[in-house]
């Protein structure tokens, strides 16, 4: 097989394109870039096993060596497990959120080949408190929808989601089967929003009682919180959630570049 150059031509992650040929990233780094893309974007599911240092070596044009610090390193961070004699295979239990991409928990879930679901634990609408209608940009009192689901993969639960939406109209979503399509796809589809950028917060917590139960987690376990706005093409806010993660499944990836100094 003709060797795949790390730089340039035939590269799919984007990222790529944005280095300059004088200043190349380390080729162990760009390989362990590409492997954590294929996992991402489904290409490698879990439970799958990775090519080999010797082909992946071929493959890109790189040593062994190379390929071995890549590899290493992404089982360090938990994407990879080692199996003795059998190979190194996509770990099952991280779900990785990128934080690159508006996406939903749907569509993460799916991209890894599982098999997303949901279960409405409240559906609502309620006056907006100070602190949503802030996040929503409203009117403390105008009514919002409370949604509040359980979100799970392959029958495990993975987290608790609590999202409030204000839009006109947004009574219309109690009536709407949440609990077996996607609430972007639905807003999207739906009621023709366009959602176009999100802020998130991530925080490190400990389960509550509550969300141990929902989560089949002992009281206290590890627990990533995050808060999400999401906002229309209007520069509107839409959404505001708080969800509560597993941490023992969950990694969130993000990447990011250095300002090119221009001397
Ligand atoms: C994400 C978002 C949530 C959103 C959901 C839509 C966080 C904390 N959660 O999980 O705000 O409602 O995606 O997913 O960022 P869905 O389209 O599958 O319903």
């Amino acid at each position: 097989m003709a060797p795949e150059a790390l730089i340039g031509k035939g590269m799919e992650p984007t990222f790529m394109h944005h280095h300059s040929h004088k200043s190349p990233l380390p080729r162990y780094y760009q390989l362990k870039e590409i492997m954590r893309e294929k996992i991402i974007s489904g290409a490698w599911k879990p439970g799958d096993l990775i090519p080999s240092e010797r082909e992946l070596g071929e493959q890109y044009g790189i040593s062994r060596m190379t390929a071995r610090q890549a590899i290493t390193e992404l089982v360090n961070e938990g994407m990879f497990y080692r199996e003795q004699g059998k190979g190194t295979f996509v770990s099952r239990h991280k779900i990785t959120q990128q934080l690159i991409r508006l996406t939903g928990f749907t569509e993460d879930i799916s991209a890894r080949g599982q098999a997303p679901a949901t279960r409405v634990l409240n559906v609502t609408m309620i006056p907006a408190d100070e602190n949503v209608a802030e996040h929503l940009r409203i009117r403390v009192g105008l009514p919002v929808l409370r949604l509040q689901r359980l979100r799970l993969a392959d029958d495990e639960p993975l987290a608790v989601e609590r999202s409030h939406l204000y839009f006109i109209g947004c009574e219309q979503l109690v009536d709407d089967d949440l609990e077996h399509q996607s609430l972007y796809r639905l807003l999207e589809a739906k009621y023709g929003i366009q959602l176009i950028q999100a802020e998130q917060e991530l925080e490190a917590g400990l389960t509550n009682e509550e969300d141990s139960k929902l989560l089949h987690l002992p009281i206290g376990s590890p627990a990533l919180y995050t808060r999400r706005t999401t906002y229309t093409n209007r520069d509107q806010p839409i959404e505001y959630a708080r969800s509560i993660y597993s941490g023992s499944k969950y990694t969130f990836y993000t990447h990011m570049m250095r300002n090119q100094l221009v001397l």
